[in-house]
Formats: structure tokens, sequence, C-alpha cells
């Protein structure tokens, strides 16, 4: 598995070029030299074969080091189904993958390129007639199963663009580090998801006045092989549920979900960490008390009640649920590294997003974080959509710069310049997002 998630995270074309007949080797298991011909071994053969689409019949003539010319121009052999390989692959089982900041300038995410982070492996061989979705639980006045067409012909339909974000997005920033994906800044999109309300649907089964959470299960399997072992199942308030934008969702931009992202139904919970978002939605659970399902209880999509200083160990009842995620933003152009003449006028742009209402305003800041200027900022299409900013910047003589972004929501609430509270497991990193800029004169 090491081996694979290095051709990933390189690609195939930087593997070669670092060192062709390593990369053979570890692509392939071919051992030999440079521009020599090497004996293919069975296995060798086999995983070439699977690439190209084609049994390689002179493979034994084939030049050690060499790209095959199938694989020289579709790099996408070694990317992602469904997805852009421009999303950058953290880890190839359970698959988690982010986006660049330069591939979330659109208005919104495509879904190609919205990050992916599984914590088992994807359902196979999906049948849209089979696929149900049961409802049950304590709080449940009755246990019902809806096939994916009642579910669609039984309740209205609704679409919002709601932003999900992983809980652990940044985590990268941490010190001391956090066990985890090594996410930096690309574990967030925003979509158009449509789908019905899961409060329609809670209504239809009638929930008991005890009831105090609503949780998910997936049809996704554990690492481990073990089928009866669930990888995670987490949930909401109930006030969450009841949220209008709240969706049982099974159109991601006006098409089928992503088979990576929770194909063909998943809950969408804007503002919350996507970790609630349930995705190949199964069962609903209807619960009198707070869910206890795995990756919900411990130190999981857990923060420290009170704020402690790096590298504390804190006790599990001393953690409280992540609810709402904080307030952020992302700079998606120009890419970190620009390069401008004096005289001219640096576009940004960028998104920011809350959990709360709305983000009031967006600021940027060239010398940093000294002064402030405001940026130009949309109102949300609705709550939990991002919010794209933008701004011409001025540059006052030449040299190396640094752009900041800080977005603040209306209740005032802003971001860290440069980390937010340190957190055992490395979560809600809403630092602001900078680029560098070089200034140059002709
Ligand atoms: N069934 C199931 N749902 C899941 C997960 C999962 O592994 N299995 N991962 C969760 C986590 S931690 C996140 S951040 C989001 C990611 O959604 P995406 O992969 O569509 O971006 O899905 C959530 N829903
Ligand atoms: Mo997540």
């Amino acid at each position: 598995m090491k081996q694979k998630k290095k051709i990933q995270q390189q690609g195939i074309h930087q593997l070669y070029a670092k060192d062709p007949i390593a990369a053979d080797q570890l692509l392939w298991g071919r051992i030999g030299k440079s521009n020599r011909r090497g004996f293919i071994k069975k296995s060798a053969l086999a995983a070439m074969s699977v690439a190209l689409g084609g049994k390689m019949v002179f493979a034994d003539n084939f030049p050690m080091g060499m790209i095959p010319a199938g694989l020289a121009h579709a790099s996408e052999a070694f990317s992602l189904p469904g997805k852009s390989s421009n999303l950058v692959i953290l880890n190839d089982k359970p698959i988690n993958a982010e986006t660049p900041p330069e591939y979330l300038d659109d208005a919104l995410t495509p879904n190609n390129l919205f990050f992916v982070r599984n914590n088992g492996l994807p359902p196979r061989n999906i049948n849209l007639e089979n696929w149900t979705l049961s409802i049950e639980g304590e709080s449940a006045r009755q246990k019902k199963t809806y096939t994916l067409a009642e579910l669609k012909s039984k309740f209205k339909h609704y679409t919002y663009q709601l932003t999900l974000e992983c809980g652990g997005n940044g985590r990268k920033e941490f010190n001391p580090p956090a066990k985890g994906n090594q996410w930096s800044t690309g574990a967030i999109g925003c979509a158009e998801w449509t789908g019905v309300r899961l409060k329609d649907v809670l209504e239809d089964i009638g929930i008991k006045s005890n009831a105090v959470y609503v949780a998910y299960y997936g049809k996704d399997t554990h690492i481990s092989g073990d089928p009866k072992k669930v990888v995670i199942s987490r949930g909401v308030p109930i006030a969450k549920a009841f949220e209008e934008e709240s969706l049982i969702a099974w159109a991601m931009n006006g098409e089928d979900i992503p088979m990576l992202n929770g194909y063909p139904l998943r809950l969408v919970f804007g503002g919350f960490p996507a970790s609630c978002s349930g995705k190949w939605l199964s069962k609903i659970v209807i619960r009198n008390k707070v869910h206890d399902g795995p990756k919900m209880t411990g130190q999981s999509y857990r923060v420290p009640c009170k704020s402690v200083a790096p590298g504390t160990k804190v006790e599990d009842e001393d953690m409280c649920i992540i609810e709402g995620m904080p307030t952020k933003s992302l700079i998606t152009y120009p890419k970190s590294g620009a390069m401008i003449q004096l005289n001219q006028k640096l576009p940004i742009r960028g998104k920011a997003w809350t959990s709360t209402e709305q983000v009031k305003s967006v600021a940027y800041s060239i010398d940093f974080g000294v002064t402030w200027q405001a940026c130009q900022l949309e109102k949300p299409v609705n709550r939990y959509a991002w919010q794209p900013f933008s701004a011409k910047i001025e540059f006052p003589q030449e040299g190396y710069y640094e752009v900041w972004a800080k977005a603040t929501d209306i209740s005032g609430n802003s971001q860290p310049m440069l980390l937010p509270g340190w957190n055992p497991r490395g979560y809600l990193n809403n630092a602001c997002h900078r680029i560098a800029v070089k200034v140059q004169i002709k």
C-alpha cells in the first residue's frame, strides 16, 4: 500500500523524472538497467495490462525506465475514479484526497474536484433499484423503509448550495502534530445539492418528544474487511436535523453524486463538520440520547471543552463534540507564488464561509496583518453557501509579499492570523490563508 500511495501522490511523470529505473521497479516490479530490455515478471505484466487496458504483447522488449505511451498522456491511469488528477491524494486506503486552493476558484466546486474523505471502503456493485433507506430508533414513532423512488416521489425536492468542510481541514499546521490525515487547506468544497429535507422525512415517521439526536449508517465497509464492523456512524442534534437546509441528497451540481462522495444517497449538513454528512446512506436512527456510534465518542471530532496548552493530554470527559465549523476563508486566485509588475494591480479572488448566518466581511493584508483593507464580498445564495470575495491590490514597491485573507461573520467571529487553539486531534484550524506574491520592476 505504501508504494501505491507514493505513486499517487507524485504522479507517474514525477516518478519517472526522479529515477526511471526505480519507478519501473516500484510500478511494475521490473528489475534491470536503464535503456535495456528487461524480463517482465507475470505479476508486473498483469499490473501493466490493467493500467494500459490490454496486455502488452511484446512486453519483454519494452525498454526499462520508459513510461508506456498509453500512460504518458493519460496520467488518469493513477487518479481516482470520477476525480480530477489535480486532487492531492493523502492516502489511498482509505481514499483521502484534497483540492488545491487554486482549484476551488469556481463558483461551485465541480464534482470531479470535490475532496474525498473516506474512513472505509466505498460499497461496490450498487443497484439503484434495491437501494433503500430505513428510519428507526428509540425516538421514532415507527420503523419505515423507503426505496429511492419512494423518497423522490413522496417528498418535495429542494436544492441548496452547501459547504462541506472536514473537521480536520488544516490539521497539517498544528504543532505538536496531530495524528490523522495531514490535510492542508483543501478538505473543503461547496456544491449545489438536491434532495429532500431530512425534516420532512422525520415528520413522516413521527418523532417522540424525547428525541435528542439523528444519526446515520452508510453502506461502506470497514478497512479490516470485517462486514460486521461499522466504519463511521455520526449524527447531529435534533435542532440541526430539523433545519430547512439539512438534506438527504441524491444529486450534486445537477448530476449523480460521485461514487467517492456517497453515491447514490447521502446526508448534507452545511456548517457542521462534514463527518456528520453520512455517505452511501442506508439507515437513519432517531436517538433518545447523544448518538454513540463509531467516531462519535472518545476524542473523535471533539475538542477540549476549555482551551489547553499545546501537547496537553486531555481526558475523554473533558472533550466536547464539534458542532458549527468556524468562520473561514481561502484565497483561490492567484496561486501562491504569483509574480506581478510593480505598476500592475493584482486581482485576488476567494471564498469565505461560516456556520453562523453569514460572513459579513472579508479583509486582506499585505503587511502581515498590521493593516487590513476590505474586499468585495457577495451575499450567500442561501445559509451555509460559501461567499465569493475579490479585491485588487496595489503594492508600494518591488519585493516579496504575502497576501493574507480574513473573514468575519455577522456575530463578529473572525479568523486567527496564525493558529487557533491547539487540540489533540488537530481540528478546526481556521487560521488566515496566505499566498506569496513577488512584485518586480521590469
Ligand atoms: N458512510 C460514510 N460517510 C462519511 C464518511 C465515511 O467514511 N463513510 N466520511 C465522513 C467525513 S469524515 C467527511 S469529512 C465527509 C467527506 O465527504 P466527501 O468525501 O464527500 O468530501 O464524509 C463523511 N461521511
Ligand atoms: Mo472528516
